[in-house]
């Protein structure tokens, strides 16, 4: 069957003080590696590939890629059914106007929805767009299944090719799990399916239909820019349970890890295909298992291959000693991001962190001495957090820094659909799912936190926003400003455009900020 899979355009915040930047989505490669494989003719429209340097302010937002009506025109108009991902909820204007666009362009198509978003929250999206199926937590099985089911009933039903809802439900009426979807006025939402075990027979993303070069050119690539760049997933699901995060909603509590020869294999390949040179792992947490991470590092090792990897969205810190990060350094793995979240014993009770003083603090040790890039992330605002946990952070904060941490970043919480603060909050009555909130992870990055998007209890923004600085400023002092061979390697780095660290990309999206607004006035 010929299946057209889409990724809308990105928003960005025009005015965020964060190096995060928008990147290839892996998430769809495998959907659509798992589709190919199962013998279907698939294309990716790529609105964010197709125009990557196209920046066009939306009110408050920036969005960058395709517009709605472009995405419409470039419909293969053959496809007999339609893919759109949505990872993040704060994007959901622009997903929900795509949808509708489709809709009306090809209402003889099915138009499937799968990613973080729709797994988060499927009665709303179904309600809120004309999407006939939701593909709900890991994609990969369960596309297959529907494509099968959708194939076979429409070879059948060589009448009208049209997907009305009665027509829908007759196809749907045996349940397929892992799926949402609309049956007449009432929304189905089946049960979820079982996470996929053999993780090594899973399809290899496929970048072929992606701008893999386009991304690189245009610095759109996860954590910091090295060379040619290509994401890596080599685990899957994580076995925490924090309550800020939607990790146990969307992939369960199972973690999984590939067999670490296929994991260099699949490097080894982009390596030769791509030229690539920097691998940013989008695991949730890939390093959980002691006896994992060093074979994988011995892999890359053995093969010598001269590469950077590094884990931007953070990792579990237990097992980082001094025998880990001296493997980790050797075969190229030279960024950490660790998340302990605050310096507050209490504040890590409440989210479940899990993550003692020790454990961080052996971590940071072991990777400082043998040269790794570090970074901490910290979260202000959990409901309930008080002005001593914040205390106890930028104690930590400083603590860190002298530790010979590199970066931190300090960010506001916000409530993530499918989450158990999230639930909490709309229970209590605390929170609506307005445009505001949905868009509030998007301006967390602000210079400044707003009351709307405090979910605190009796904190004022005004003083979250105080902290923060405080916090970032209790860091830098010891990261930087005492620091004079760092200041040194700062302004290098700013002027030749490497990248070394957090601050060095974060110079880097402000320098190209300032010379873009440059010559737009030009
Ligand atoms: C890498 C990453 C990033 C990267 C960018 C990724 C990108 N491509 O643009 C960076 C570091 C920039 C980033 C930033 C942020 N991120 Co982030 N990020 C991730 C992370 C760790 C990995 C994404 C990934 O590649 N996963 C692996 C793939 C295989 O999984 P997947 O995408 O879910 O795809 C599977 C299914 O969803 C499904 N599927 C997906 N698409 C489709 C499509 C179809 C048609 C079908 C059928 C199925 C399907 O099948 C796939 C295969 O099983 C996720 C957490 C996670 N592990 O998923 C968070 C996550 C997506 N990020 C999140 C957030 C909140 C953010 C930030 C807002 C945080 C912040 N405030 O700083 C920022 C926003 C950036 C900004 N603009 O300011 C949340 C999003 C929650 C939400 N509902 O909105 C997540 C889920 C983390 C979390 N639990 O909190 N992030
Ligand atoms: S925040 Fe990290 S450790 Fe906690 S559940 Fe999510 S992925 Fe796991």
């Amino acid at each position: 069957m010929r299946i057209q899979l889409i990724h809308p355009p990105a928003f960005l915040n025009p005015t965020a003080l964060t190096a995060l930047r928008p990147s290839l989505p892996l998430g769809l490669a495998y959907i659509a590696g798992s589709l190919r494989a199962a013998g279907h003719e698939v294309s990716v429209l790529d609105a964010v590939g197709a125009a990557p340097a196209r920046v066009v302010r939306k009110g408050r937002v920036a969005q960058l890629g395709l517009e709605v009506d472009e995405i419409v025109a470039r419909l293969d108009p053959q496809a007999r059914m339609i893919g759109v991902t949505s990872m993040f909820t704060y994007q959901w204007n622009v997903v929900r106007e795509l949808l509708h666009a489709i809709k009306r362009a090809r209402p003889d198509a099915l138009l499937v929805g799968g990613g973080e978003h729709f797994t988060g929250l499927p009665e709303f999206s179904l309600k809120e767009s004309p999407v006939d199926v939701l593909v709900l937590g890991e994609g990969e099985e369960t596309i297959v299944a529907l494509a099968k089911r959708y194939e076979d009933w429409t070879n059948r039903n060589t009448h009208d090719p049209g997907v009305t809802t009665l027509e829908l439900a007759e196809w749907m009426i045996e349940p397929l799990a892992g799926t949402a979807w609309r049956k007449g006025g009432e929304i189905v939402v089946e049960e979820r399916r079982a996470r996929m075990r053999d993780v090594d027979s899973i399809p290899q993303p496929a970048w072929d239909l992606f701008d893999v070069r386009g991304y690189d050119e245009n610095g759109l690539v996860t954590g910091i820019h090295r060379g040619i760049t290509v994401p890596i997933l080599a685990t899957r699901g994580c076995p925490y349970r924090c309550a800020y995060c939607s990790s146990p909603n969307m992939w369960t509590t199972k973690w999984v890890a590939r067999d670490p020869k296929l994991v260099a294999d699949e490097i080894e390949g982009y390596v030769r295909d791509y030229g690539a040179a920097n691998f940013p792992f989008h695991d949730l947490t890939a390093i959980l298992k002691r006896e994992w991470v060093i074979d994988f590092c011995k892999e890359i090792v053995a093969r010598g291959l001269k590469i950077n990897w590094q884990l931007p969205s953070g990792t579990r810190c237990e097992v980082v000693d001094g025998e880990v990060a001296a493997l980790l350094a050797q075969s190229g793995g030279w960024s950490l991001n660790f998340a302990p979240e605050s310096g507050s014993d209490d504040v890590r009770r409440k989210v479940h962190k899990q993550m003692t003083e020790k454990s961080l603090f052996g971590a940071v040790d072991a990777a400082v001495k043998h040269g790794l890039n570090t970074s901490v992330f910290f979260v202000l605002g959990f409901p309930g957090d008080r002005v001593q946990d914040f205390r106890a952070t930028a104690k930590w904060a400083a603590r860190l820094a002298k530790a010979g941490v590199d970066d931190v970043a300090v960010g506001f919480f916000f409530p993530i659909p499918g989450t158990q603060f999230y639930r909490e909050l709309v229970e209590q009555g605390r929170l609506q799912l307005t445009e505001q909130v949905m868009q509030a992870p998007l301006f967390v990055h602000d210079r400044w936190l707003t009351e709307d998007r405090n979910f605190s209890v009796g904190l004022k923004a005004r003083t979250l926003t105080w902290w923060r600085y405080r916090i970032v400023f209790a860091f830098y002092l010891r990261a930087v400003l005492l620091n004079p061979r760092r200041w040194a390697r700062l302004w290098k780095n700013f002027r030749s455009g490497r990248e070394d660290s957090k601050l060095d990309s974060f110079l880097q999206i402000l320098k190209e900020r300032f010379f873009t607004r440059r010559a737009a006035k030009a």
